[in-house]
């Protein structure tokens, strides 16, 4: 079979999962929420990275049913750990240009906060520059839609993409999620160091939150505290972890 066609038998046969990854917030050391992570268990054959078959899954447009389905599963379990977590816990879901150039997007959302009766403001959505600079119209309207229904909005792997300075600031966003590779290379490249603070800097001008990806080391997560950065996420913390891995993380940690 071809990896499309195993594809297509995967979303039948519910061949898909999510890993959470933790996001603690700097200051406090207090769990800030998740970031869903889409997981393909292709049967015999192991563990695809998504690197591999999200694009695949964009070209094909397969990405519409597969991501409507992660946004279902991951807010699910958002309304099942409440108990644990209170409803301050954000979600975080990956959304391909496709996905987040979508009409239906509003309304999807909509019916699945209505379904599993959470707050807006506990899902985010991670869109990429490029998906935001495909048609400055329309992601301004799309992201004021969004700001109405009290989603958030994250820009992901910020530093990496076109991102116009001119265009952020009509952009209605909530964060900026540094790219991991500024972040692995920050401590012995000052080049690095300059792009990670600048970026604290203008997300603080434009009061607008900064999540650090990627953090590994104590060293690293220290320097972003010095430098005003808000929220990591990285192994230093954990890896993507599995439902019940997630729903035992502390509420705090050190
Ligand atoms: O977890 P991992 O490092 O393997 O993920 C690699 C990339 O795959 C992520 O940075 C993200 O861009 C993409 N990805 C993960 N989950 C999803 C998803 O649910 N939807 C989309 N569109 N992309 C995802
Ligand atoms: O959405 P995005 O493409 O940024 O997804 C994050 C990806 O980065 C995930 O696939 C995840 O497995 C990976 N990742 C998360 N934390 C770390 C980390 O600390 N180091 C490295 N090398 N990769 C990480
Ligand atoms: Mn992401
Ligand atoms: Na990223």
């Amino acid at each position: 079979l071809t990896m499309e066609e195993n594809l297509r038998r995967a979303i039948d046969k519910n061949g898909f999962s999510l890993a959470y990854q933790p996001q603690i917030i700097l200051e406090s050391g207090k769990l800030r929420g998740f970031e869903a992570l889409l997981r393909w268990n292709q049967d015999g054959r192991g563990y695809v990275q998504p690197n591999v078959f999200v694009p695949l899954l964009e070209e094909t447009r397969l990405i519409d049913r597969v991501g409507k389905w992660a946004l279902r599963e991951g807010l699910r379990q958002c309304r099942d750990w409440r108990e644990e977590f209170g409803d301050e816990l954000v979600m975080s879901f990956n959304v391909s240009p496709v996905q987040f150039a979508r009409a239906g997007l509003l309304d999807d959302l909509r019916r699945l906060l209505d379904d599993y009766q959470l707050d807006p403001a506990q899902l985010e959505l991670e869109v990429t520059e490029g998906a935001l600079m495909q048609d400055l119209e329309q992601s301004c309207e799309k992201l004021r839609q969004l700001r109405r229904l009290g989603v958030r909005v994250a820009v992901d792997d910020f530093g990496t993409g076109y991102s116009s300075l001119a265009y952020l600031r009509h952009f209605e966003l909530d964060t900026l999620k540094i790219d991991r590779l500024f972040i692995a290379n920050m401590l012995d490249s000052p080049r690095d160091a300059a792009v990670v603070s600048t970026i604290i800097d203008l997300g603080r001008n434009l009061e607008l939150e900064v999540i650090a990806e990627g953090v590994e080391t104590l060293a690293q997560r220290d320097w972003l505290i010095e430098h005003g950065c808000q929220v990591m996420q990285g192994f230093l913390v954990a890896p993507g972890l599995s439902f019940s891995q997630a729903l035992a993380f502390p509420h705090e940690v050190d």
